[in-house]
């Protein structure tokens, strides 16, 4: 089993029944177990800023998946919540979930790049990451704590 952290996003459609939905799914996921989720954020759009405010979190999953194959198990759920692909960058969405972190891999392929490319700059990943593992070391040796020094809570707000 592998230790993965994902993130989690939505700015339409009731943004917290979306995620609220997304754990569920997570839940049961097959060869995979949900043991941490984050508290709920709202967080101020990154990008165009002509789209609501994001609800943002972190989950926690062990799981035996490849990563490939739990992209495809991420995807899935984000088509059955409705997510349509735009070709508009950064732009609104039901829901989006992210592989931030496989265990301590390094993965540049086509379709996949881990850790997130967003992970280092992103308030609504960094800090709702920190919470639930606030001893975090990325793969290139830095710690989560080291690198939230560098990023403004930007009006972060946790919900719950
Ligand atoms: N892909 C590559 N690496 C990964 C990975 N580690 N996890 C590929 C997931 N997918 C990965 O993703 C495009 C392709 O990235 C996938 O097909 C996959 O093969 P996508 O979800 O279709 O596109 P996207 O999410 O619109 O693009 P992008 O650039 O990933 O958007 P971001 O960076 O996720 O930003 N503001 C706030 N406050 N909170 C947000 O959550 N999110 C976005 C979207 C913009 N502004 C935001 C937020
Ligand atoms: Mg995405």
């Amino acid at each position: 089993m592998n230790t993965v952290y994902i993130g989690l996003g939505a700015n339409l459609n009731d943004p917290t029944a979306q995620l609220h939905r997304a754990v569920d799914a997570l839940n049961t996921l097959a060869n995979s177990q949900l043991n941490a989720v984050s508290k709920f954020y709202a967080s101020k759009p990154m990008g165009p800023q002509d789209q609501p405010d994001y609800v943002n979190a972190v989950a926690r999953l062990e799981t035996s998946l490849a990563p490939e194959a739990l992209l495809d198990a991420l995807q899935k759920i984000e088509l059955e919540q409705g997510r349509q692909r735009k070709d508009e960058r950064w732009g609104a969405r039901t829901l989006d979930l992210d592989i931030l972190l496989f265990a301590n891999e390094i993965i540049n392929t086509p379709r996949l790049v881990v850790p997130h490319y967003g992970l280092c700059q992103r308030e609504f990943v960094v800090y709702p990451l920190l919470e639930l593992e606030p001893e975090l070391t990325l793969p290139d040796g830095r710690t989560l704590q080291s690198i939230s020094k560098d990023v403004a809570l930007n009006n972060l707000i946790p919900l719950n």
